[in-house]
């Protein structure tokens, strides 16, 4: 107990120093701003391109998903508080090679373009939808580059703190700290009711982003998929089925990188993969340990390969569900995962 109260005011203290909120004059530009038209942005593409706007043009987006989606108007969110919090999110995310904001902004819009393009967003109903966006945003707040797994081999404060879904218990308690902080309240005009629960939705949808709660749950998703193809039927009453959903999409949105165009798919691949390495070159010279493969830069060669089992191991499957549940749009996520896996195919079998 005393450990965890230690470990606990250790993290605090790092975050205070590091948490700033969004900057007065920022807030108040981008609230007098015209903003773009979905279509302008690209906004309800699912082939959107993870590098197309610019930091300025991000933060636009996010407002105009929030405006297309109904939130503002539904939630009674107060502008110019849902501009500094925008804000406030990019300023919480460090500038790491892949997990920074500009990963969370491009899952989020994933989100978007599935809603707009599916019936998801009936299914899930408002407040299940803006808690959805919230999650994207917010999920890998506060990411420093490096993995669970290497929290726990350094016994860093926040292993101390969560003993598993390290980081994701993280990136959750940065959240609310933002969605708490003054002048960021976009869910203050919620009843207690609807507040308690867009912030469940959110610790779920959050903790889902940590791949061994995807493992966890997956297949009772697939066996969702089948039940609901023999009797036509899809109960998505059932507050389990719903949750089950929502997780598997924060999934999808999350590692959605992997169905986008080659161009795209192949530099975010680099960006992960120097992530990763950064990560072992740490580990090679700090811990004096040897990095797994995928960590080791001396093993640069082998990313291919291991590029086709991140797909048939993680990627394929989850896809091919969502093309199973319905939604004929979501086929062409599937159909750009199986495009990319040939390409990463090709790259494989070459001298
Ligand atoms: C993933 C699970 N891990 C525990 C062991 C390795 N695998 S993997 O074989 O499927 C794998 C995935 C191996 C290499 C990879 O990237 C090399 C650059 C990847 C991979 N992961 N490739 C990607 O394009 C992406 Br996107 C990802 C997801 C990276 C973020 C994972 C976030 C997990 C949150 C804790
Ligand atoms: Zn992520």
């Amino acid at each position: 107990k005393a450990v965890k109260s230690m470990a606990k005011q250790k993290v605090t203290l790092e975050l205070l120093s590091y948490h700033a909120s969004a900057s007065e004059q920022e807030a108040s530009k981008f609230a007098r701003m015209l903003i773009p038209s979905t279509s302008s942005l690209s906004l309800s593409s699912l082939r959107f391109d993870d590098f197309s706007l610019n930091e300025d043009q991000m933060i636009k987006a996010c407002i105009r998903m929030f405006i297309d989606l109904d939130l503002i108007e539904r939630f009674h969110i107060d502008y110019k508080v849902l501009c500094r919090w925008i804000l406030s999110v990019r300023k919480n995310y460090r500038p790491v090679l892949y997990h920074n904001w500009r990963h969370a902004f491009n899952v989020a819009q994933m989100m978007f373009a599935i809603f707009v393009n599916t019936e998801l967003c009936y299914v899930l109903g408002e407040l299940e939808t803006m808690a959805l966006i919230v999650a994207c945003l917010c999920h890998d707040l506060d990411h420093r580059g490096t993995n669970n797994s290497f929290q726990i081999k350094t016994s860093s404060p926040l292993a101390q703190l969560y003993s598993t879904s390290t980081l994701e218990h993280h990136h959750f308690d940065q959240s609310l700290m933002i969605l708490n902080s003054q002048g960021n309240q976009i869910l203050s005009n919620l009843s207690p009711e609807e507040y308690r629960r867009v912030v469940h939705v959110m610790e779920e949808a959050i903790l889902a982003t940590d791949l061994a709660i995807y493992f966890r749950n997956r297949d009772k998703f697939f066996q969702l998929v089948e039940q609901m193809n023999t009797n036509g039927q899809r109960d998505w009453s059932d507050e389990n089925n719903r949750s089950l959903l929502r997780s598997m999409l924060m999934t999808c949105c999350d590692i959605a990188a992997i169905t986008k165009p080659w161009q795209t798919q192949k530099v975010v691949a680099d960006l992960v993969a120097s992530e990763f390495y950064q990560q072992g070159d740490i580990e090679k010279e700090q811990l004096n340990i040897e990095p797994i493969d995928m960590m080791n830069r001396e093993k640069k060669d082998e990313l291919p390969k291991m590029q086709i089992s991140f797909i048939d191991t993680i990627c394929l499957p989850i896809y091919q569900a969502f093309a199973k549940l319905g939604p004929s749009p979501m086929k062409i996520l599937l159909n750009g995962v199986i495009d990319n896996r040939e390409a990463w195919h090709l790259l494989s079998s070459q001298p």
